[in-house]
């Protein structure tokens, strides 16, 4: 079981992202954001995966942040998790977090549908923040485990296929998927470094057959 912890509480006066000490550790960092409109189980998702249990009390966030270690395809990684707000009163927050995180878990519950239309509202945000359309994302569809759905999984399936994400459906409840979602959406991070990293290289070989950088000599 990997070692968890919670970083801070509903630190609404914070004006800098969180920036806990560091344990000594080989793995590389992700950034990643739970975000959601209120109630979906941003925060029951972050405590079932750090401390294995459900949380049943709602108690509202503004802003909390998590960090652990998880091992996905073989290679450890550190998670720094941001659990924003979907409280509406906090929405002037939602900037300062998409420029910190580098990829997010966009969460809706089944059995509200406005959630899932509102994960629109913050993918557009997310990638006209970030400038990109290439931001790293999961669509998670949360509460599975409740009986009054009001998304179809399909729908759901295709809101992610026209943002090109994965898709995982969770219970903080029972645990179903919750893990799954976060080691995604660290394959969706490592793929968009991947690509960053050798767009980076083609830009520094060499653009002439014979080994040197073509220069003119005046
Ligand atoms: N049945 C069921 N209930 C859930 C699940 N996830 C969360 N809940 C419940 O839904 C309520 C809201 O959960 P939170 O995790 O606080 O929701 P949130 O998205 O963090 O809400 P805000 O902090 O206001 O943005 C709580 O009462 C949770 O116990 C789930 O998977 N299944
Ligand atoms: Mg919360």
């Amino acid at each position: 079981m990997p070692s968890w912890g919670r970083i801070n509480t509903n630190d609404a006066a914070r004006s800098t992202p969180p920036h806990p000490p560091r344990p000594p550790t080989e793995a590389k960092m992700y950034k990643v954001v739970l975000m959601g409109t209120s109630c979906v189980g941003k925060s029951a998702l972050a405590v079932q995966l750090i401390r294995n249990r459900f949380e049943d009390v709602y108690d509202p966030t503004i802003e909390d942040s998590y960090r652990g270690q998880i091992v996905v395809d073989g290679e450890p990684c550190q998670l720094d998790i941001l659990d924003t707000t979907g409280v509406e009163q906090y929405y002037f927050l939602r900037d300062q977090f998409m420029h910190w995180g580098e990829g997010f878990l966009c969460v809706y519950a089944v059995d509200d549908f406005y959630s899932l239309e509102y994960a629109n509202t913050l993918w557009d945000q997310v990638r006209r923040v970030k400038n990109t359309d290439r931001v790293p994302v999961v669509l998670v569809a949360n509460k599975v485990d409740v009986t009054n759905h009001k998304v179809e999984s399909t729908q759901g399936q295709e809101v992610a296929k026209s943002y090109g994400a994965p898709f995982v459906e969770t219970s903080a409840k029972t645990r179903q998927g919750v893990v799954q979602a976060f080691e995604e959406l660290v394959r969706e991070i490592r793929k968009i470094r991947a690509e960053d990293e050798s767009k980076r290289r083609s830009e520094l070989e060499p653009t002439s057959g014979c080994g040197f950088v073509q220069c003119t000599l005046l």
